[in-house]
């Protein structure tokens, strides 16, 4: 049985299929993506992604995408030291917070990342070569994404993000003054999805927030689920993010 896993640096969608790898012990062997070379969109990435995105899972030659997904396949595959309630309500509930996370979390958390380091980046590439970039990109949205980034998001679209950011870090404070972990007393793939995707970062990304007096528990919660050796572990593992990178995302060194 070999695993394979394609990533970049530990945060955001890579280190939210990363972490589970690790918790469930499992060996596998890691490919680093540079993202600030653009190898997810080369020949040999695509072939093997062509949606030019990772993470990425190769369980025995099956390739499997999106972290969600490859999180629930890790889940069926390799049952043991589960992150998934084993009832059906539990499970439901893990779910619930997954979607959460996915649809009105991770977008907006990862537009002020780009509006801060993607943006600089992009504006340093010269006109001609960034149409080739722009070619490049097989998601139609990626490459909207990557003009955006260079020309600027718009203020009224990062203040409606900020606001969403807002709302979802006192949904998940609320949460956790009802349950220790958000899907309730197990620690499940929905807190490593909200700690990958805002958790880690949100407290030295938007200081104006003041996270510590607005969301004590959040905090407390954040810091054990760091404090897990399958977390601290892949934070520091692999990691070749480039110091202002890690700047931007309030990385754990
Ligand atoms: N829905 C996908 C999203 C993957 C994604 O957005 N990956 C980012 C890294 S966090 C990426 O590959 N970005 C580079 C690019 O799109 O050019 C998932 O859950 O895996």
């Amino acid at each position: 049985m070999t695993l394979r896993y394609y990533h970049a640096e530990p945060l955001a969608n890579s280190l939210k299929s990363m972490v589970p790898l690790k918790e469930k012990g499992l060996a596998y062997e890691s490919v680093y993506v540079d993202l600030h070379k653009f190898e997810q969109h080369s020949d040999w990435f695509t072939a093997i992604n062509p949606e030019g995105q990772v993470p990425v899972l190769d369980h025995d030659g099956t390739i499997i995408t999106h972290t969600t997904v490859i999180n629930e396949y890790l889940e069926d595959a390799f049952p043991d030291a589960p992150l998934r309630p084993r009832d059906a309500v539990g499970a439901a509930r893990m779910r619930y917070w997954n979607k959460f996370v996915d649809e009105h979390v991770m977008n907006h958390v990862s537009m002020h990342g780009w509006h801060r380091m993607v943006g600089v980046i992009a504006r340093n590439i010269e006109n001609g070569d960034f149409d080739k970039l722009l070619e490049s990109i097989p998601l139609p949205d990626q490459r909207k994404k990557w003009a955006t980034a260079r020309s600027g998001f718009s203020q009224t679209d990062l203040d409606n993000a900020t606001a969403k950011i807002e709302y979802a870090v006192d949904k998940v404070e609320r949460q956790l003054g009802e349950t220790r972990w958000l899907a309730g007393d197990m620690y499940t793939l929905a807190d490593i999805n909200f700690y990958s995707h805002c958790g880690m970062m949100v407290e030295r990304m938007f200081p104006d927030m003041e996270i510590a007096k607005r969301a004590p528990r959040l905090c407390e919660w954040r810091d054990r689920v760091t404090a897990r050796p399958a977390v601290a572990e892949a934070l520091k593992s692999e990691d070749r993010t480039a110091p202002g990178l890690r700047t931007w995302s309030g990385h754990v060194r």
